[in-house]
């Protein structure tokens, strides 16, 4: 097969220029996917992005959480777009080909446009922004037409079809992402609309937001008490977007009658306002997936003791993402169902419209998007520890170096925030040689709650030479964090931080 379109020079059928062209349809299709999409589930890139996920070996998983963290995320979603760029192109060589085969160019756009219209539907299940897919894609390759077929100074028309076509995917491209950030970004961790509380619990809020921001110590670059940017980590690569209306709560499994209910539903009991830190399993030891806020919503239980859950030993929250984690219901018992953060309605990114919080415990049994809780009469095995983890227990305690500011006068100050799930934190010490002695250091004033971090703070004298400062938290009851350093797979890691600071 050869091309004999154009100025008549005979091409391959993935010649450059086809291929050129190809691919700035595929590149169009992708931005016209997230042009109506923005960063959901229905963006052509965010199912490729979860299968790859999930197809990835445990250890290459593994590898990006421990290791890469965020980096890892990111590279997934590049490694997903170019594939979906890469799909979209291939059916624009089709249609392309098509055409050729035919004599016929204007065959060109619309056997493009159905094509790429055809794959972001069966990747996405999403009508709209696989219309908006094929339109783009079929409109690069017109414009690639119409280039060629118009004269142009000495530029042959197959490079005029090139540049039309390039041309006109960098103006997709362009428009798919201004269409498909408005809001998406803000939309992804801001709140959709105020959130709804008695005057009562408005009050509180703004006292206790308040009281968060006096008791956090005067530190500049570190995170104050309620968390300033709240870290995520997820599954999947594009969060679910469920209404409050579409959203539904079942308790199921072993108990004596299932219960369903909706958001409304859950607005008639009382809310509460909570404290309460969340922290990673798969962080690093000094990592930053360690955070805390403010979070309106009721007791969990008010929700499952209607259905009467008997004396199980275990759990399941699953959730709108197909996220599934097991626990023991005595866990459950303390738990919360939030519908509010830090005086907002909860953000997408945080589970939107609801999520479990589950005081004491690793954040990965804080199903986020929940939709049932299961109660169960045998153990299994969650999303996680499918996987290997064992991240279901309570979390590790730890104190976090993140802070270091050195005084004109030759003072040192360090911080950082420390951490003990439920089991609370009395006294932060402080080693600058390497841990041979040990001080205490100062804490910021604890906020109410039963599982809430606190600051501290040290400061000392410049030793004049090279020193390693360490860190460890003591519990409430006394006990001190193990010194035994063990990386977060597959229980989160132990260990006290340090760091080498020179003269
Ligand atoms: N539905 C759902 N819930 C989830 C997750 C998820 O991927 N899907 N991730 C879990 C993990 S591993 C952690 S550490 C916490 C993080 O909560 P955050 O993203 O609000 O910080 O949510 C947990 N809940
Ligand atoms: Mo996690």
């Amino acid at each position: 097969m050869t091309d004999r379109s154009g100025d008549g020079r005979r091409e391959g059928i993935v010649g450059a220029r086809s291929l050129a062209v190809a691919l700035a349809a595929g590149a169009a299709g992708v931005a016209g996917s997230y042009a109506v999409a923005a960063f959901t589930p229905s963006f052509v890139a965010g199912p490729i992005a979860g299968l790859l996920a999930r197809r990835m070996p445990d250890v290459v998983v593994r590898y990006a959480i421990t290791v890469l963290g965020d980096l890892g995320e990111q590279l997934n979603v590049v490694t997903a777009v170019a594939i979906a760029v890469a799909l979209f192109g291939a059916a624009a060589l089709v249609g392309l080909a098509v055409a050729r085969r035919r004599e016929q160019a204007s065959l060109g756009p619309p056997t493009t446009g159905v094509l790429v219209g055809v794959l972001a539907f069966g990747t996405t299940a999403a009508p709209l922004a696989s219309v908006a897919a094929g339109l783009a894609a079929g409109l690069v390759v017109a414009v690639g037409n119409l280039a060629s077929r118009t004269g142009g100074g000495g530029i042959s028309s197959d490079r005029r079809r090139v540049l039309g076509g390039v041309g006109s995917a960098v103006v997709a491209l362009g428009g798919g992402y201004v269409l498909g950030s408005r809001g998406s970004f803000g939309g992804d961790t801001g709140a959709a609309e105020p959130l709804e509380v008695t005057d009562t619990l408005r009050a509180e809020i703004d006292d206790l937001l308040a009281m968060a921001g006096e008791r956090s110590l005067d530190v500049d670059d570190l995170d104050p008490l309620v968390s300033e940017t709240f870290y995520e980590v997820d599954i999947n690569a594009t969060d679910p977007t469920i209404t409050a209306d579409e959203w539904e709560l079942s308790v199921t499994g072993a108990v004596d009658e299932a219960v369903t209910y909706d958001y409304a539903d859950v607005r008639t009991i009382e809310a509460e306002n909570r404290f309460q830190s969340l922290r990673c399993v798969g962080e690093s030891l000094n990592g930053r997936k360690m955070d805390n806020a403010l979070w309106t919503g009721v007791p969990i239980m008010e929700l499952v003791d209607p259905a009467g859950p008997g004396e199980e030993c275990c759990v399941m929250l699953r959730a709108a993402d197909g996220f599934y984690e097991e626990f023991p219901l005595s866990a459950l018992e303390d738990g919360f169902l939030a519908f509010g953060m830090n005086g907002e309605t909860l953000p997408r990114g945080h589970g939107y419209p609801a999520r479990a919080l589950i005081p004491g415990h690793w954040g990965e049994i804080n199903g986020k998007w929940l939709t049932e809780i299961e109660v169960l009469a045998q153990e299994v095995d969650g999303y996680w520890e499918e996987r290997g983890w064992h991240g279901t227990g309570p979390v590790n305690t730890v104190a976090k170096l993140h802070h270091q500011t050195r005084f004109p006068d030759g003072r040192i100050q360090v911080g950082g925030h420390a951490y003990a799930g439920t089991r609370g934190i009395r006294a932060v010490e402080v080693s600058t040689d390497g841990g041979d002695s040990w001080a205490e250091a100062t804490l910021s004033e604890p906020l109410p709650g039963e599982d809430v971090w606190r600051q501290w703070v040290y400061e000392y004298d410049l030793p004049g030479r090279e020193h390693e400062v360490v860190v460890r938290a003591v519990e409430a009851d006394g006990t001190v964090q193990p010194e035994a350093a063990s990386k977060a797979f597959p229980s989160g890691p132990t260990g006290w931080v340090s760091r080498t600071i020179s003269p």
